[in-house]
């Protein structure tokens, strides 16, 4: 019985899923789901990146999280179109929320939707959000053996960023072994170490954006 609900669950979500990728198809539209532990570092990586694409894309973003309007307002605060998805306690954005959001965005107007979900290693890994790119996040202060502990996310990944590169000398984080650990899981995705603080290393991680 259990696992009926569950498929149901997932079958409903995914449906909902196709309807929001192929309405921002039909708009040209690419989004990307910012996937990571809480504290990882989405939203200052968020906050390094959409100056960098200021001119060049045509950006917004979803910012899910548990409570409060933090993210949404330090997004608005860079004066891209944010909006706050607040799941009331659930653990990970649904394709529902996302898709009846993403209704309300300035479709016509927008070249790249960034979705950051709620800040979770486990549970956002199961669940499409429509999204063209799914990018897993991880900082140093997480430690290198995460990818192997967790490893949906990373196997489910087109890219992960490496982020707080800066904490490196504060922290026990080994870079090649944790890059050894995504590379067991998924072969291809693009790997970006950098720090979202100081802004080191962002470059290849715009341009792999642009050419979304
Ligand atoms: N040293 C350092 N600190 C960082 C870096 N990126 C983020 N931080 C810090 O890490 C903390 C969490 O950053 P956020 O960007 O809010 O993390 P988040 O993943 O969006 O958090 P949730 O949305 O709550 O899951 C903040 O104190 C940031 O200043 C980085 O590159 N280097
Ligand atoms: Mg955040």
């Amino acid at each position: 019985m259990n696992v009926e609900v569950m498929r149901n669950v997932f079958a409903r979500n995914d449906a909902l899923a196709a309807d929001t990728r192929a309405l921002l198809t039909q708009y040209g539209i690419v989004s990307v789901n910012l996937i990571g532990g809480a504290g990882a570092g989405k939203t200052t990586l968020l906050e390094a990146t959409l100056p960098k694409l200021a001119g060049r894309k045509r950006t917004a973003v979803l910012e899910g999280d548990i409570a409060t309007t933090h993210d949404a307002e330090r997004i608005a605060a860079l004066g891209v179109p944010a909006m706050q998805l607040l799941t009331d306690g659930g653990c990970h954005l649904g394709a529902a929320l996302v898709y009846n959001s993403i209704q309300k965005l300035p479709l016509a107007e927008l070249d790249l939707v960034f979705i950051e979900n709620v800040g979770n290693l486990v549970c956002p890994a199961n669940f499409d959000l429509g999204e063209q790119r799914t990018v897993a996040v991880l900082s140093t202060a997480e430690g290198d053996d995460k990818p192997a502990k967790y490893p949906l996310l990373f196997k489910r990944a087109n890219a992960v960023v490496l982020t707080k590169l800066d904490l490196l000398p504060h922290v026990s984080f080994d870079v090649e072994q944790c890059i050894r650990y995504i590379r067991q899981l998924n072969e291809a995705a693009p790997i970006f170490a950098l720090s979202a603080k100081t802004g080191d290393s962002l470059d290849d991680w715009v341009t792999w954006l642009l050419s979304a």
